[in-house]
């Protein structure tokens, strides 16, 4: 009878011993599940911006230089009919990147989006905030003959700088004009012609 008790408690031991080995066992499959998840969820990829032919790409945004000459409105017309608008220029890197891409002449001039049409001396760029600082050459911008738009000029003088290359001009005179056109990164970079 004794040896009988000493077996069943024998037993009962290595029953509750591999109870023990199963939680153990049980517990690492559960942090080999949780670990493992992670690796499934990849980060999604933004596809970079791409420019269509003849615009130039900087930041977020894709430039156009023209080729043909029109007046200030009109040139504003055009780029919003490509989706955009006359070149918002916020930054000395921008200005720069920009006067870079123009080509130099005699009196090259090319219209951007600000003007003080509405009220004189109260520069505005074309989406309605008011201008902050500028790149404007010095004595500019005068109103010298009834001024109201803004243009970058680039001669053959090395000596000119692209941060104080802004003049205010009649907005009837007919010269090329720069477009700028936001783009959003994975998004359509379609342009119509
Ligand atoms: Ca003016
Ligand atoms: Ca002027």
């Amino acid at each position: 009878m004794s040896a009988l008790t000493a077996s069943i408690s024998k037993l009962e031991q290595e029953k509750n011993q591999l109870q023990i080995e199963k939680d153990e066992l049980l517990a690492k499959l559960a942090t080999k599940t949780i670990t493992k998840a992670p690796e499934v969820i990849k980060p999604a990829t933004k596809a970079p911006i791409v420019c269509p032919v003849d615009w130039h790409l900087f930041n977020n945004s894709c430039y156009f230089i023209s080729r043909t000459t029109r007046d200030w409105p009109e040139s504003q017309s055009f780029c919003q009919s490509k989706g955009g608008h006359l070149a918002i220029i916020h930054t000395a890197e921008e200005q720069t990147f920009l006067w870079d891409l123009l080509p130099r002449g005699h009196w090259n001039a090319f219209w951007f989006g600000i003007s003080d049409e509405h009220t004189e001396d109260q520069w505005k760029w074309v989406d309605g905030n008011p201008l902050v600082g500028g790149f404007w050459e010095v004595g500019e911008p005068n109103n010298h003959i009834d001024e109201d738009c803004g243009y970058i000029v680039k001669t053959q003088v090395m000596e000119r700088v692209a941060i104080r290359s802004w003049y205010d001009a009649p907005c009837s005179m007919y010269w090329p004009f720069i477009c700028e056109k936001e783009m959003v990164a994975g998004a359509s970079t379609a342009i119509p012609h």
